[in-house]
């Protein structure tokens, strides 16, 4: 039976979890729920947001729980727990990161994109960091096999360049991993669709 995820018609917090279903093959089958529908279903899901997750009689919320649980079952969680904690760990320094974004998004986008963007070396520099210590930044954020952080940290540096197109000009590793996980077969054909084009970044317009 193929998995099904619900979400908005957004890349949003379901991004990651689609370049990991095009790029591993998953059957995925996607309901897109539009905001006139959601008030009679938000009290339906397990915890009254979205995406939505089912595998069977399993539903899962929480998009990185939701990440962990499809990345335990294709190999994309590395491949010891040495590697998971370190993917564990990256992710959610990817997360903090993505909260700040949508803190500026939906919040805060006229009055505080200025400093947002003055500010975003101090966060990328931890992940240059992090991304130099395995294998001096050429492959993978840990081991030498894609796992789910990979990603969400492609998803997030794709939002973070339409918001500020230089951020990654002081971060040559970045620059070098958006490049590559763009230009991986699956990914790159997936971006070229019309589907993956006219679908907005977020909910309210700003990117
Ligand atoms: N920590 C949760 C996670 O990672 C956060 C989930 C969340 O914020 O899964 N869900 C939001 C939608 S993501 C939600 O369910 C933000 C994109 C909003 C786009 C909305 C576009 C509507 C256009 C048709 N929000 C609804 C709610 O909380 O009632």
């Amino acid at each position: 039976m193929p998995y099904k995820l619900q979400y908005f018609p957004v890349r949003g917090r379901a991004q990651a979890l689609r370049y990991i279903v095009v790029d591993n093959d998953l059957e995925v089958q996607e309901e897109v729920i539009n905001k006139i529908d959601w008030p009679a279903m938000k009290p339906k899901t397990p915890l009254g947001q979205l995406p939505v997750f089912h595998d069977g009689d399993l539903h899962i919320s929480q998009s990185n729980a939701i990440l962990r649980y499809v990345a335990r079952k294709h190999g994309l969680f590395g491949k010891n727990d040495k590697e998971a904690a370190l993917i564990d760990m990256i992710n959610d320094q990817q997360e903090d990161i993505r909260q700040a974004y949508m803190h500026l998004i939906y919040q805060e986008y006229d009055t505080g994109k200025d400093a947002y963007i003055k500010n975003l070396p101090t966060q990328l520099a931890t992940l240059e960091k992090v991304l130099g210590e395995n294998k001096g930044g050429a492959e993978f954020f840990v081991g030498d096999k894609i796992s789910f952080v990979d990603y969400t940290i492609f998803d997030l540096l794709d939002n973070l360049i339409i918001l500020s197109p230089t951020c990654l000009d002081g971060f040559p590793k970045l620059k070098g991993f958006h490049s590559r996980i763009g230009s991986r077969d699956k990914i790159a054909k997936y971006r070229a669709t019309d589907a993956f084009k006219k679908l907005p970044i977020n909910g309210n317009g700003k990117q």
